[in-house]
């Protein structure tokens, strides 16, 4: 993976497509609708083909104090895409596609109509404030990693090893 892919929304295309993972969340709106309709955005972007997608999975929203059931509940899925658009080019569609839910970032962790995240872009490894893959929390959440699991059995986040194996420690954890 070329440094340059990770400086700007211009960056040039990947020559193979590469498997990238997004992560969908909204707790705010018409949930479910809103993630169908992002799903179909993610089908529309150029140079990206084979969209799948898990199931939405309902879950309690985590926040910067921790998990709170009073908060609004979550629809999260997650979506599968080959794509040659580099990564930060993904980004830029991502926020595109955020925006045109509605979504308004007053405060970290708060409550969205549409949150996308890059959880992956093939084996690549970038470590930039705007932008890092593979995203920092994925490990340790069990609503990014359950819907993956369930689009994906095989799926192994790099770095840390197989989804189903982190997914069952997170759980015993819980325990
Ligand atoms: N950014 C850096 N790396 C990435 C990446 N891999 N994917 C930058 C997406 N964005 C990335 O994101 C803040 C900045 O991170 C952006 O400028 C982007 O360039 P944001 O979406 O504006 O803010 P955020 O989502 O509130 O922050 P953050 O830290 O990304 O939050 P998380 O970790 O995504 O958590 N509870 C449940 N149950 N389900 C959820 O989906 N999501 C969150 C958000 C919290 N609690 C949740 C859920
Ligand atoms: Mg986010």
């Amino acid at each position: 993976m070329s440094l340059r892919l990770a400086h700007g929304a211009g960056d040039p295309p990947a020559d193979e497509p590469v498997e990238a993972v997004v992560a969908l969340g909204a707790n705010l709106g018409a949930r479910a609708e809103t993630l169908t309709a992002a799903v179909d955005e993610l089908r529309r972007l150029p140079l990206t083909s084979d969209v799948r997608v898990s199931a939405p999975v309902e879950t309690i929203a985590v926040t910067l104090q921790g998990a709170d059931a009073d908060a609004p509940r979550y629809l999260n899925a997650v979506a599968l895409v080959r794509t040659r658009l580099a990564p930060s080019a993904l980004l830029a569609h991502l926020h595109d596609i955020e925006a045109r839910h509605g979504r308004v970032r007053r405060e970290r962790w708060g409550d969205r109509t549409l949150d996308l995240d890059l959880i992956a872009y093939g084996d690549a490894r970038i470590d930039e404030p705007a932008l890092t893959v593979p995203h920092p929390r994925a490990h340790e959440r069990t609503f990014v990693l359950e819907p993956w699991l369930d689009v994906d059995p095989d799926a192994a986040l790099p770095g840390r090893g197989r989804v189903a194996d982190l997914l069952r420690d997170l759980r015993e954890g819980e325990r």
